[in-house]
């Protein structure tokens, strides 16, 4: 079983207009330059049925962008933040201190350092403000999503059906031995 092919199959099925629901979570990055990353996070969402909005908000280069979107966020019915951003990453943090709204970080792949330097600001917060630190580059960008739909799921029996098919297509596309193409 391949878990693309079921990511697909799953968003064939998905029957919701997303662009007509309330989005319930939020994908921002601090840049252009990190969408290929973070568009790992858009493929799962979509796949995944859960409706959901795009957003560039940088916090060094659009502040008051950002503050706007963090103090809306939980009136507008965001349910979890996925934050992507690269180097002085300071976009999920700066998010979480505004917001009550679950942030979930994701360090991009910085060309100096190779996302050491993000993943270090995203996960050193100080107590008091989380923020849920998920892996460098695209792999965190689709456990991010992964991790927001669990998150939906414990109140969303529909949903949490979906999360445990695309596991089961996981499990069984694992093959017993290794082969030779
Ligand atoms: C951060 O700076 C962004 O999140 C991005 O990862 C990094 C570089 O941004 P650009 O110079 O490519 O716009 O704020």
């Amino acid at each position: 079983v391949d878990t693309d092919e079921t990511l697909e199959t799953l968003e064939e099925e998905a029957t919701l207009a997303a662009e007509e629901v309330p989005p319930l979570v939020g994908v921002v990055m601090g840049s252009q330059s990190d969408w290929p990353t973070m568009s790992a996070a858009r493929d799962v969402l979509v796949a995944m049925g859960v409706p959901h909005e795009i957003r560039i908000v940088s916090a060094h280069r659009t502040p008051d962008r950002l503050f706007a979107y963090a103090e809306a966020a939980a009136d507008r019915g965001l349910r979890a933040i996925i934050a992507g951003a690269g180097g002085a990453a300071h976009l999920p943090g700066m998010l979480a201190a505004k917001t009550r709204v679950p942030v979930l970080g994701v360090p991009v792949r910085s060309k100096a350092l190779s996302g050491l330097d993000s993943l270090l600001s995203i996960v050193q917060m100080p107590r008091g403000v989380p923020v849920g630190t998920l892996a460098i580059g695209e792999a965190g960008a689709a456990n991010a999503a992964l991790l927001a739909v669990a998150m939906l799921a414990t109140t969303d029996p529909e949903l949490a059906e979906r999360l445990e098919i695309l596991r089961e297509a996981q499990t069984e596309g694992v093959a017993e031995e290794p082969h030779d193409d």
